[in-house]
């Protein structure tokens, strides 16, 4: 079960590899606000996983450089993950707002929606 796994886990990793996706260009502007609009966002997610090769390609398709921990490998960060989100279940992001307050997402669909239209909403570069 293990071998298969491992074998599965180096195939997606390889079509990732493959198939990654060409990030948009912005201007140097435009990309500093995005990236101050993404420096309290943490994804917690394993390399393999398909879930979280799908979140980690939407932030690659749009250029979003959101700091990434791998739970599977670093005990402290499944520790952050499972008792700041609640459950070991990953991919997961973790969002810190300006005023301190954290909010954890759950579900690969759920944390694209996110990316991909709550962070436009607040968008004045993009
Ligand atoms: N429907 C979820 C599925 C997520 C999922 O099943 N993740 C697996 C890893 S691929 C997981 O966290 N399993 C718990 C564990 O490994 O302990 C999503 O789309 O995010």
């Amino acid at each position: 079960m293990r071998i298969i796994r491992g074998v599965l886990g180096a195939l997606i990793l390889f079509f990732d590899w493959v198939f990654t996706p060409k990030g948009i260009k912005r201007e140097a502007e435009a990309q500093k606000a995005i990236d101050e609009q993404t420096a309290g966002l943490t994804l917690y997610q394993y390399k393999a996983c398909p879930f979280c090769v799908k979140v980690r390609r939407a932030m690659k398709r749009q250029t979003l450089n959101i700091q990434t921990r791998d739970a599977k490998r670093s005990d402290s960060s499944r520790k952050e993950l499972i008792e700041g989100g609640g459950k070991l279940k990953v991919p997961c992001l973790r969002i810190e707002e300006n005023n301190g307050e954290v909010r954890w997402i759950y579900e690969s669909s759920n944390i694209i929606s996110f990316l991909e239209n709550g962070l436009a909403e607040n968008c004045f570069a993009c």
